[in-house]
């Protein structure tokens, strides 16, 4: 786009491929994200020193935050991102409700408001009928939510979803949904203008996770029919609009075993997921962000959109999926990722890196675009099966036992997946100890392969037979 970018970078992040990548760079602070990336007026201060004209967010950190962008705005830094005013009632889960309900978005039956009366609740409990799930009203991303299957439990359930409220947000209110069981996690990608101009990017669907945590997502979502995308669309923009929304944004939606859609939350920056709407779409997401906060109107109308073929990503985290999904920062040995047709990698890494302790251990996203479905998954069953990381576990054998999961080939399955149908014992073991002595093996032949005679001392081969031309040699992970 002609525009120079400036990274801010902490001291965890100071070799950072970002930092390299950027035409200029600036130290924002210590390596907890608290004492740098999180640090509203550290990150400002740069902006203005170095004549930044906007600021990107990203999508962790400070993207949701409606005060950075309030302080950006005040101080003559565009924001890349929705009005402040839109941020602050889409993150508090009442307010978005009650925007919802004046707009006619579909929502889960429940209350409006925050209850804070015991009596008034459990009556309102019994009306909506069990099981019900207690959110915090400034929660998101199921924090402070408890399910609650009987009255008996209620009171108790509500007493403490309301102090866990209290003492992750500082904010006690709650209020209650109907429980919709296995629902499909279905979210429309919104983009709007500074002009009243909105589209819809189509659906992503992000029922394949762990924790609140994101596995795999895919778009378009293979339940909905035209008919139902059209509905669900033009609900996603009424939401959009319900709140004046301005630049990418994300409704989500949970849809039950009877394809009835509910409003859930609403997202008001990019989503670490928008590969594959870019995907099928043709739409560059980042510029079309920043297009929109330059005043540009949007260059297209929804009758102009069309979806194109199918894509899936993959999160590559340093994780160890053998062991309860535990972090595992390190170093990347080896980073050698898959390439080819429809094959897409986003990166923040290269071999050598360090994968710091301090932030999410992801590695990086791998799309891959097929012509439907079907050939999505092959390919990314083969991408992952080419991508070689070592020195840290990755969820990669996760991600491809997922791709040859019947459930998920034939797109019967929920949010409950992992819970379904994931035990660690069904991935492709991975065992140091034999790892070691294939790498020792392997070294043993080669010197073999090179000098004849084994260096051994005994004047004997350690591998028997006759060597084979090292370029047969094909190391697999089965
Ligand atoms: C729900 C729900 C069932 N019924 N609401 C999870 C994150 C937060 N944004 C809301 N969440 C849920 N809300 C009703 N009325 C189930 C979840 C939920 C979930 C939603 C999407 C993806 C994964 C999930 C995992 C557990 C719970």
């Amino acid at each position: 786009m002609g525009i120079k970018s400036v990274a801010v970078f902490s001291e965890a992040d100071r070799t950072a491929l970002h930092v390299r990548l950027a035409d200029e760079a600036y130290y924002v602070g210590a390596s907890p994200s608290s004492e740098s990336y999180l640090v509203a007026d550290r990150i400002l201060e740069t902006a203005l020193a170095c004549g930044a004209d906007a600021v990107h967010p990203g999508y962790g950190f400070l993207s949701e935050n409606s005060s950075f962008a309030l302080k950006c705005g005040q101080n003559g830094v565009i924001f890349i991102g929705p009005p402040v005013s839109a941020i602050e009632s889409m993150g508090d889960k009442t307010a978005a409700r009650a925007l919802m309900e004046k707009a006619g978005v579909p929502m889960a039956p429940g209350t409006v408001d925050a209850i804070a009366d015991l009596d008034e609740a459990t009556r309102i409990a019994r009306g909506i009928g069990y099981p019900v799930l207690i959110k915090a009203a400034a929660g998101g991303g199921g924090k402070g939510m408890r399910v609650v299957h009987e009255e008996a439990s209620f009171v108790s359930s509500m007493e403490a979803a309301s102090r866990e409220a209290t003492s992750a947000f500082g904010d006690g209110r709650v209020f209650i949904e109907k429980y919709i069981d296995h629902p499909r996690h279905i979210e429309f990608q919104i983009l709007a203008d500074q002009h009243g101009n909105m589209v819809h990017l189509f659906e992503r669907e992000c029922s394949i996770q762990r924790r609140h945590q994101k596995v795999i997502e895919e778009a378009p979502s293979c339940v909905l029919t035209p008919e139902l995308r059209e509905e669900m669309g033009a609900a996603a923009i009424a939401a959009a609009r319900s709140c004046d929304y301005v630049g990418a944004g994300t409704i989500e939606f949970l849809v039950d075993k009877d394809l009835n859609f509910y409003f859930m939350e609403m997202n008001t920056r990019l989503q670490v997921e928008h590969p594959v709407t870019e995907m099928i779409t043709g739409i560059d997401l980042v510029a079309a962000q920043i297009r929109v906060a330059e005043g540009h109107p949007l260059p297209m109308k929804q009758e102009d959109l069309k979806i194109y073929g199918h894509a899936v990503e993959s999160r590559v985290y340093a994780e160890d999926p053998q062991n309860n999904f535990l972090p595992a920062p390190g170093t990347l040995i080896q980073h050698t990722p898959p390439f080819g047709h429809g094959v897409r990698l986003d990166s923040g890494v290269e071999e050598g890196s360090e994968i710091p302790l301090y932030y999410d251990p992801m590695i990086s996203k791998l799309s891959t675009w097929g012509a439907d479905r079907t050939e999505a998954i092959a390919r990314m069953a083969r991408a992952l099966d080419e991508y070689q990381i070592a020195g840290v576990p990755t969820t990669i054998p996760f991600c491809h036992f997922v791709m040859g999961h019947e459930s998920f080939t034939s797109g019967h399955f929920s949010t409950h997946f992992v819970a379904d149908h994931f035990t660690p014992d069904m991935l492709e073991s991975s065992d140091p100890a034999l790892e070691q002595d294939l790498s020792v093996a392997a070294a043993l032949y080669v010197d073999q392969f090179f000098h004849g005679a084994a260096q051994n001392g005994t004047g004997n081969s350690p591998v028997g037979g006759q060597p084979i031309p090292v370029s047969r040699w094909k190391i697999r992970r089965d």
